[in-house]
């Protein structure tokens, strides 16, 4: 099977490891990397897009290593003047940071899209892989909480640090929102289509909720292989166990292959669940901890060589149960 064009669904830190290990070994224009958008907000006039800055700092090598967002080596100057005027402070955007929301915002004030606003960040920070906003609509990641009531993403993510008991998630602005001509020709033209192992129901469900963006996969008779962000029943990061659990799923690698249903034809999970029957039609282990550089390039190599030894000429589109 011959995987020339890959395309990687990601939300932040997770995802965007996975995709800096296909960066690692895939010449630069067989790569697009489609980003959730869901987590985006205006915060204080600003355009933040934390996940799509996550995958670019990552890729740029800008990346803070120790929290896996921001910019390594930044100050909080600003955030520290905002605090004197009184104000909270909740979200902690760093200095030199702030120089990507500003351009962001300005070129989005002009009447570019955030398409187009991202293409011109990547291409000036030498990011030469494709990275798309998975929608140029405003879509808004919601949490129905039993404390709160509805908060928008970030203030249940980050201020209230996902510790209130979330009931649902929804997505608002999808009635305005399309896929993308970009993300629709990536898609189309896809040899494999992977999905990062970001948070299903916060970071992937989000992208797969835009309209059309559902079919457009299921159209594709390629391999199309998820990567579990579950191992032996916790999130490698995050919430996601949380989340499962709290909206009635059993905390498992074998129920986000569940839920994923038929829009995945093969995946890949922990070693360390070998023992887990997952109900999708292949299925591989590997060791996907990535903790340093070298095992995400290892595991995205892994992977990729693990679909290339697919049969060639069985249909894709079976799936059991
Ligand atoms: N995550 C936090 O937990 N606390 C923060 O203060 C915070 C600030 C922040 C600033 C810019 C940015 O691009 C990301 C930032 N993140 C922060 C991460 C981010 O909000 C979340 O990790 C994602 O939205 C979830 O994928």
């Amino acid at each position: 099977m011959a995987l020339n064009r890959i395309v990687v669904l990601v939300g932040g830190v997770g995802g965007a490891k996975l995709a800096h290990g296909l960066a690692q070994i895939l010449e630069p224009e067989r790569l697009t990397i489609i980003v959730n958008t869901g987590d985006d907000f205006w915060h204080y006039g600003l355009r933040v897009c934390p996940d799509l800055d996550t995958v670019l700092y990552t890729l740029s090598g800008l990346v803070d290593p120790v929290n896996g967002w921001g910019i390594a080596g930044d100050t909080a100057h600003m955030l520290e003047a905002l605090r004197r005027y009184g104000e909270e402070g909740w979200f902690r955007l760093g200095d030199r940071d702030l120089a990507t929301h500003l351009l962001r915002t300005m070129w989005l004030r002009q009447g570019r899209t955030l398409t187009q606003v991202m293409d011109e960040l990547r291409a000036r920070l030498g990011v030469p892989q494709r990275l798309l906003p998975m929608t140029d609509a405003e879509v808004a990641t919601v949490v129905d909480t039993v404390e709160h009531g509805e908060l928008e993403f970030q203030t249940y993510f980050v201020r209230y640090r996902w510790q209130p008991v979330a009931t649902a998630i929804r997505y608002r602005g999808l009635e305005g929102a399309s896929v993308s001509e970009d993300v629709a020709r990536a898609i189309g033209e896809a040899d494999a289509i992977l999905f990062g192992p970001s948070n299903p129901w916060l970071s992937i469900a989000p992208i797969l909720s835009v309209p059309g963006m559902r079919e457009l996969l299921l159209a594709r008779d390629v391999p199309r292989v998820a990567l579990s962000p579950i191992i032996e029943g916790n999130a490698v990061k995050g919430p996601a166990a949380k989340l499962m659990a709290e909206l009635g799923y059993e905390p498992s690698a074998a129920a986000v292959a569940r839920y994923y249903g038929d829009l995945i034809n093969g995946y890949v999970f922990d070693e360390r669940d070998a023992g887990l029957n997952i109900p999708v039609a292949r299925a591989t282990t590997f060791d996907t901890l990535m903790k340093t550089q070298a095992d995400r390039a290892r595991l995205a190599g892994q992977m990729l060589d693990w679909i290339n030894s697919w049969g060639r000429n069985e249909s894709l589109g079976d799936h059991p149960g």
